[in-house]
């Protein structure tokens, strides 16, 4: 491979890291907000000068669960496409910083509203809750510059086709591709709420919202914005951590299929949110129960191509017996490591999805702090920690200087406090959830609620988890610092790994983009199309007739 392409272009790489310092501020924002969170649910803190538990807790996901994650994945995918499509053209990267502008006043704007309590809403923002309008247009400026950054990433893979005709797109671009289509169709949903009932609402122009259709189009969102986070970490697990370990990839053709599968699966399923609402005819919230457990299969066909790639570089290291092969794993790599956490903490993280999604136990968990603690494992370790496990060989790849040794160990210590505190902090975050543990509430709000003091004990492990989960995001944050400004300079890889000899070759067929998001509008329609005319016909008073509100 020439030297043009396992290099990214300086010019591209000021533009990826400007998107990693605004994820990285955000994680220390956002973090400070966590453990204050669990520090006021444990009832032994009370938070300063008035403010209050709703606000710290939109202020931490809304910068950890939207902000930090929309700049890292857009970084990380212009990264990917540069390194395996070639330099980003001027045009396509000043697309990129004009995203990255937008996003970032859009993030000001909305910040400074929860900032001033104007918008404790929390980062689901559901109506009948009502923020400042400027938070509304905020959110709004980062789902256009998102769709501005998305739309330069499908102009440089149309550009590489157009240079290569007939040849399937490199698959870390493809991947970003099919990533950034998932989000243009996800945020129609947000974007629909947002322009055409909160804003409107929260400027005084309409008096009401049809709050069933507003929590709708939210999760037609909601839903594939969980996988608009995952994906990228499986373009790390599919594509990087086989080179990381000196392996090669068990199947091109398997990863693109995941990702097809995902395209198509994972929108159509958002009723599994409002399994409880009522307004959904329990049949359409079955079929979308039934579409939840078809997205969880490219989830299962990841786990085995992992595996896979993992026991064929095991064997072809030597190593005998069922699981021989773990000991071959380069374990003080963090560039392995801290990933590798990540897919262990999504076993649990997808069997608790896959409770969640079952109709009936969802009535147990559902608004418990059983989800928050689903979600810990899921966003908050397995795809966070697999973007850290990225950030400590990507950040001294851009800035040209290299991870040193002392880096790599603090690094895989990073790792480890985190699977620590968060197996305190998640686990007792289940346990709690179990035994009726409300989600999102201070615990001044219990009042006398006779379980209260059952859930003392879980809140306590709660707080020490939270406690040490902040002893390693200030780990991260020396280590992104270190690489970022003053680590020795040197040349850092951008691991990129190759298909195994015995792979077959991808088809064809994957980049018929009419047929992929054709199949996907069509199943949109079909489990939505009925129940939402129904929310629409018999709407309460005062919000009948095709009026959104
Ligand atoms: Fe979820 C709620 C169902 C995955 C995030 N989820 C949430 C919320 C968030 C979230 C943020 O059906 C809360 C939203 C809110 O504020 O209300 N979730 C699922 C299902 C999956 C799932 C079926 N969720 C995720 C992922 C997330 C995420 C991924 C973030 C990135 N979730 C739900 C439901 C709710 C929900 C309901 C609503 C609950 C309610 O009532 O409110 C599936 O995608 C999971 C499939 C995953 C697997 C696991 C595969 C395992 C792999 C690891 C392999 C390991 C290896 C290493 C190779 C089937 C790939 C092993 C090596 C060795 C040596 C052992």
């Amino acid at each position: 491979m020439s030297k043009a392409l396992t290099k990214i272009d300086r010019k591209d790489a000021k533009m990826v890291m400007a998107h990693l310092y605004v994820a990285f501020v955000s994680l220390a924002i956002g973090g400070l907000c966590g453990l204050l969170q669990v520090l006021v649910r444990s009832g032994k803190v009370q938070l300063p000068a008035g403010i209050s538990y709703y606000q710290i807790l939109t202020v931490h996901g809304v910068i950890l669960a939207l902000v930090l994650t929309t700049f890292f994945i857009i970084g990380f995918q212009f990264a990917a496409i540069s390194r395996t499509a070639g330099t980003l053209s001027n045009g396509i990267r000043k697309t990129g910083w004009a995203g990255f502008w937008t996003m970032l006043i859009g993030t000001v704007l909305a910040a400074t509203m929860i900032l001033l309590n104007e918008a404790s809403v929390l980062y689901t923002f559901y109506a009948p809750l009502q923020a400042h309008f400027l938070f509304y247009l905020g959110l709004t400026l980062v789902v256009v510059g998102s769709w501005i950054s998305c739309a330069g990433m499908v102009a440089a893979y149309v550009k590489w086709r157009k240079a290569n005709p007939g040849k399937p797109g490199p698959l870390l671009t493809f991947m970003s591709v099919v990533n950034a289509v998932l989000w243009f169709i996800a945020t129609l949903g947000v974007a629909a709420t947002v322009l055409f009932q909160l804003l409107p609402w929260s400027m005084g122009l309409v008096d009401r919202v049809n709050v069933a259709v507003s929590r709708t189009l939210f999760w037609y969102f909601g839903h594939p914005l969980v996988y608009f986070w995952l994906l990228p970490a499986y373009m790390c697990w599919y594509v990087i951590i086989p080179k990381v370990i000196g392996g090669k990839m068990f199947s091109d053709t398997m990863a693109r299929l995941a990702f097809i599968l995902f395209l198509i699966f994972s929108i159509p399923v958002g009723f599994h949110h409002q399994l409880v609402e009522p307004g959904i005819d329990p049949a359409w919230k079955f079929i979308q129960v039934i579409l939840t457990f078809m997205v969880a299969i490219p989830s299962l066909m990841t786990a085995f191509a992992m595996f896979a790639t993992f026991e064929l570089y095991g064997r072809s290291q030597g190593a005998k017996g069922l699981f021989g092969w773990v000991k071959k794993l380069p374990w003080n790599d963090a560039r392995f490591t801290v990933p590798f956490i990540g897919m262990l903490a999504f076993i649990p993280g997808g069997i608790g999805g896959l409770i969640n999604a079952s109709h009936q136990l969802n009535a147990v968990v559902h608004n418990t702090i059983w989800v928050t603690g689903h979600f810990h494992l899921t966003i908050a370790t397995t795809v966070i920690l697999t973007y850290f496990g990225v950030a400590y060989w990507l950040v001294p790849h851009l800035t040209g200087r290299v991870l040193t040794k002392k880096m790599n160990r603090l690094a895989i210590i990073q790792g480890v406090t985190w699977a620590v505190g968060m197996t305190f902090m998640s686990g007792a975050m289940h346990a709690e959830g179990l035994l009726g543990g409300p989600r999102r509430s201070a615990f001044s709000t219990y009042g006398d609620a006779p379980q209260a003091l059952e859930w003392i004990p879980y809140q306590i492990a709660q707080a020490v988890g939270g406690a040490i989960l902040f002893l390693s995001i200030i780990l991260c944050l020396i280590i992104f610092i270190n690489l970022a400004f003053f680590a020795p300079k040197g040349e850092e890889e951008f691991p990129v790994s190759e298909a195994s000899e015995h792979a077959a070759q991808p088809s064809p067929v994957f980049e018929n983009w009419k047929l992929w998001v054709g199949i996907t509008a069509a199943l949109i329609l079909f489990a939505y199309t009925i129940p939402f005319i129904d929310m629409i016909q018999n709407a309460p008073p005062g919000a009948k007739g095709f009026k959104l509100w």
